[in-house]
């Protein structure tokens, strides 16, 4: 007998091309046992770090949509939320929250802005404050050290892992878990933290060059292993083992890699991963 399927309601963007939000979580969770239920925030012809990008902001289809959805009495385990298309997106994403977030449903949320030290285009200071808020009611939030930086009203973070995390915590969300933590002889890797716990890491090896949609394809793994019952350090090491065997037969092409991480031919891992085989 299989055990009942699990349900997500995905809060994320279709790009098109360049792998990245529901074009990523979408096959990861349905390889994991997870029913998928996207609420698309945007469409675009692909990401935004291509040039000459197509957009249409989905704002208001969302009311109709979330309509429907609850007419349909359709009850979800968690709600992930990722990249929105504005701050006039977070009204809608708010009552889909007060819909959605009874009894055990968990809130992931990647608050989805920037990288490297800049927000990403079209990311608003409205957007970071909206951010704010959802990461504060979160059971589990993944920024990168950007992200953390601007969650914090901090410009640059030079702080340790551990001390961001704490600060994380304490503003609000149950756990933490920061990406892109550098380790010893050149690693990179994940740093998490649950309230009143030590921080677990977990480390592979730093390939040169930037993926883009890499931090969704890492919280896609870390939410499909705790909606099967993985904890969350038992998730995030997961998620970089499975991160490193998808990035060590990658293109080196800087070209290529803004098409995304290549884990297509990888999901057979999580499904090994999930039957207890490896993890
Ligand atoms: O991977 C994050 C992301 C998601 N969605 C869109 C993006 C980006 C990062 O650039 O542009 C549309």
């Amino acid at each position: 007998m299989l055990n009942k399927t699990k349900k997500i309601l995905l809060v994320q963007d279709m790009s098109c091309v360049g792998r990245c939000s529901l074009t990523v979580a979408l096959p990861v969770m349905s390889c994991m046992g997870i029913q998928v239920i996207p609420f698309p925030t945007m469409l675009l012809s692909a990401h935004t770090g291509f040039k000459n990008v197509y957009k249409r902001d989905l704002t208001d289809d969302l009311e109709p949509i979330l309509r429907h959805i609850e007419e349909l009495d359709v009850g979800v385990d968690a709600v992930y939320i990722g990249y929105i298309a504005g701050a006039g997106q977070l009204p809608v994403i708010d009552r889909a929250l007060s819909h959605f977030l009874a009894g055990d449903t968990k809130l992931y949320v990647d608050p989805v802005m920037g990288d490297e030290g800049r927000l990403y285009p079209g990311i608003t200071k409205g957007v970071v404050e909206g951010f704010r808020g959802l990461c504060q009611r979160a059971d589990v939030i993944f920024p990168n050290r950007t992200e953390a930086a601007f969650l914090l009203e901090e410009t640059a973070s030079s702080s340790p892992p551990e001390e961001i995390l704490r600060q994380l915590v304490h503003l609000g969300a149950k756990a933490a878990v920061l990406t892109g933590v550098p380790g010893e002889n050149s690693a990179i890797g994940a740093a998490s933290l649950e309230a009143d716990a030590q921080m677990c890491s977990a480390f592979a090896p730093r390939y040169p060059g930037c993926f883009h949609g890499t931090g969704d394809l890492f919280a896609a793994v870390v939410i499909g292993a705790q909606l099967n019952g993985f904890s969350l350090k038992a998730g995030v090491e997961l998620a970089v083992c499975f991160m490193d065997e998808c990035l060590k037969d990658a293109p080196p092409s800087p070209q290529e890699r803004l098409y995304g991480v290549p884990f297509e031919q990888k999901l057979p891992l999580l499904l090994r991963a999930l039957s207890g085989k490896i993890a």
